[in-house]
């Protein structure tokens, strides 16, 4: 591969005097090298083959107990002002932080190989493609990378002699958890992650640039960079219609974005299209649309709760060429298993640990945060447009949380400002996708908090200052699939059937279904909502559309302690927006 990129070769060199690998190893993308690093880490433990002949170019990942989600408290944005990271992200002076992390570095690679990865976010050479130079010394993050973006000489072509290019370096360094760093120089261009091995803090075009860099990048240039999928719904006449949707992490993106129709629409010919399960990028396009493009190529997606009614298309998209990390392994034929996927556990098996495991004891087998990372191309409900350079054109935008009571199922802002207040509004409870506490109510404006790159208070006036320039906005919608009984049991069915939901929405943005104004917003007639082929009555629906006010007040509350940490950088539009919220609400 040749290489004429002086500051990407200098940087490279400069990298490897700190880390001091015992070789340096240039990405290609070709098939033949990733094949020859996956048997030197089947020697080494780093990855495991399964079956060939059930599972195809599949192989299984652990990562160490103590790395098995991305780490909030651990992740920075080292802005050059401390007010440009804003209250919601950690800082810290950015040469402090260097120096810190130059010794973490300092002869980290010793004894290790270094894999230099070119890889591009979005199609290579398309207008809207960003490149990135990965480092790293694991082989793991240089195959999950090569599934998860487009890497290779092809980037290094398309960079040419001085194309621009974010710097990532990764090292495992000790896997030390006391020192795991996951740190963003937004001016600088660079991120740096170390001791850990895991998705999110490693996989640096993802959360670290396609979200944080990426989200800075957008603000200084009038583009949004988002934790959003992308889906085209097509009509029975053929017409298809662009939704993205905003849910925090393991609230439903890849399951939504990947949804089989139920039985009554699939009859009239609905099909739901995949362009994206976890990040969009968004821009205005010459005809005043928003277009949305999905800078990934693969998907990582939660592993426990797929299988073959609640997801198949992702079930499906795991058959080949797909890596299982922290999923149990079944002994007898060397697949894979995970909580959900069948009713039986595998009876001889290990769990995500490596531990002999037969479920019998009550613990989970597979780690709740355990991830497939599968190309996207092997899912059967890919979009045609999928590797469409220009996007496809976004008719709503809708945000949602796991809110067991106050969220109702689905509500339509009155327009675009109080869209972008019902999206930094956002609550939902956590989940194992990071590391903390599971099950708690927190504030996740447009499920970004731990994914923008900058100032909170200047991303929602980035949200309005784009309305006031996209001349055909999307309408803005809240939904939540995750309301529950007296008993703490789901009321609504939600994967496949949330078509019913996103049908009142898709009829919203093209006037073609009523609604009626409530405190909060425009919601739909009970009958409105479709529920033809469902064990569901209409009392139930209207529970689901309940807007409670007692609830709310207290939410209203919540938003204010919130909204209070932002200072003078609220935008005043926020609250305006609350008051108008406590006036209806008779506050
Ligand atoms: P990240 O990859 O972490 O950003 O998450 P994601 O938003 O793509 O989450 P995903 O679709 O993988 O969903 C995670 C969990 O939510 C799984 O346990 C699903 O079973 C559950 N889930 C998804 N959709 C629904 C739904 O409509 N109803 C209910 N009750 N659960 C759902
Ligand atoms: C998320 O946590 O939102 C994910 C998984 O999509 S990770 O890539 O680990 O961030
Ligand atoms: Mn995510």
């Amino acid at each position: 591969m040749k290489i004429n990129h002086k500051e990407l070769l200098a940087w490279v060199d400069e990298m490897a005097k700190l880390t001091q690998p015992d070789n340096i190893i240039w990405i290609d993308g070709s098939e033949e090298q990733l094949e020859s690093l996956r048997q030197i880490a089947y020697g080494t433990g780093e990855l495991y083959k399964l079956n060939q002949e059930k599972l195809p170019g599949c192989v299984l990942h652990r990562s160490a107990v103590n790395d098995v989600a991305r780490v909030e408290d651990r992740t920075f944005i080292c802005s050059r002002k401390e007010e440009d990271a804003g209250p919601t992200n950690n800082w810290m002076d950015p040469q402090e932080m260097y120096a810190k992390l130059y010794k973490l570095y300092d002869g980290c690679m010793k004894g290790r190989d270094m894999y230099v990865i070119p890889y591009s976010m979005g199609v290579v050479g398309s207008p809207f493609a960003k490149y990135g130079i990965e480092i790293t010394d694991s082989i793991y993050v240089v195959v999950s990378m090569a599934i998860m973006t487009r890497v290779g000489e092809k980037v290094i072509e398309a960079l040419g002699e001085n194309g621009e290019f974010i710097h990532g370096l990764h090292s495992k360094a000790q896997l030390d958890a006391e020192e795991r760093y996951i740190v963003h120089f937004p001016e600088d261009n660079t991120i740096m992650s170390i001791n850990s091995g895991y998705g999110g803090n490693v996989l640096l075009g993802k959360k670290c640039f396609a979200l944080r860099i990426a989200s800075h990048l957008g603000h200084k240039e009038n583009w949004l960079a988002e934790h959003m999928l992308i889906l085209g719904v097509e009509n029975p006449q053929g017409e298809v219609r662009y939704v993205c949707a905003a849910f925090p992490s393991a609230c439903g993106k890849t399951n939504l974005a990947m949804l089989i129709p139920p039985e009554i629409y699939k009859e009239k010919g609905y099909k739901v299209w995949c362009v994206g399960d976890d990040i969009a990028w968004l821009r205005i396009g010459p005809d005043g649309r928003l277009w949305a493009v999905n800078p990934e190529n693969g998907f990582f997606g939660v592993a426990p709760g797929t299988n073959a009614k609640s997801n198949y298309n992702a079930l499906a998209a795991t058959s080949k060429n797909t890596i299982f990390t922290n999923v149990v392994l079944n002994k007898d034929d060397d697949t894979v298993w995970w909580e959900k996927m069948t009713d039986d556990a595998p009876k001889n098996a290990l769990n995500w640990k490596g531990e002999e495991w037969d479920g019998s004891d009550g613990s989970k087998g597979a780690h709740p945060n355990s991830r497939f990372t599968a190309p996207a191309t092997n899912c059967p409900c890919i979009s045609p447009e999928f590797e469409n350079p220009q996007g496809v054109p976004i008719s709503a935008i809708v945000f949602g949380g796991r809110r067991a009571k106050t969220a109702p199922l689905v509500y339509q802002s009155r327009d675009w400002a109080h869209g972008v207040f019902v999206g930094s509004i956002m609550g939902s409870e956590t989940t194992a996708a990071a590391t903390g506490a599971v099950g708690v109510v927190r504030r996740d404006p447009m499920a970004m908090l731990p994914f923008c790159g900058y100032h909170m208070g200047d991303y929602w006036q980035h949200w309005l200052n784009m309305g006031d320039i996209i001349p055909n906005k999307p309408k803005i919608f809240n939904v939540n699939w995750f309301r529950t009984d007296d008993n703490g049991d789901f009321i609504w069915p939600g994967f496949g059937d949330n078509l019913r939901v996103l049908e009142w929405i898709l009829g919203r943005c093209f006037d073609e279904v009523d609604a009626v104004e409530t405190e909060i917003g425009f919601m739909p007639k009970p009958e409105d909502i479709n529920t033809e082929g469902l064990d569901i009555d209409v009392e139930t629906i209207k529970e689901l559309l309940s807007v409670d006010r007692d609830l709310w007040k207290a939410e209203v509350e919540g938003i204010e302690e919130f909204y209070a940490k932002f200072g003078d950088k609220l935008p005043a539009e926020m609250n305006h927006q609350l008051s108008i919220l406590k006036e209806n609400l008779g506050m």
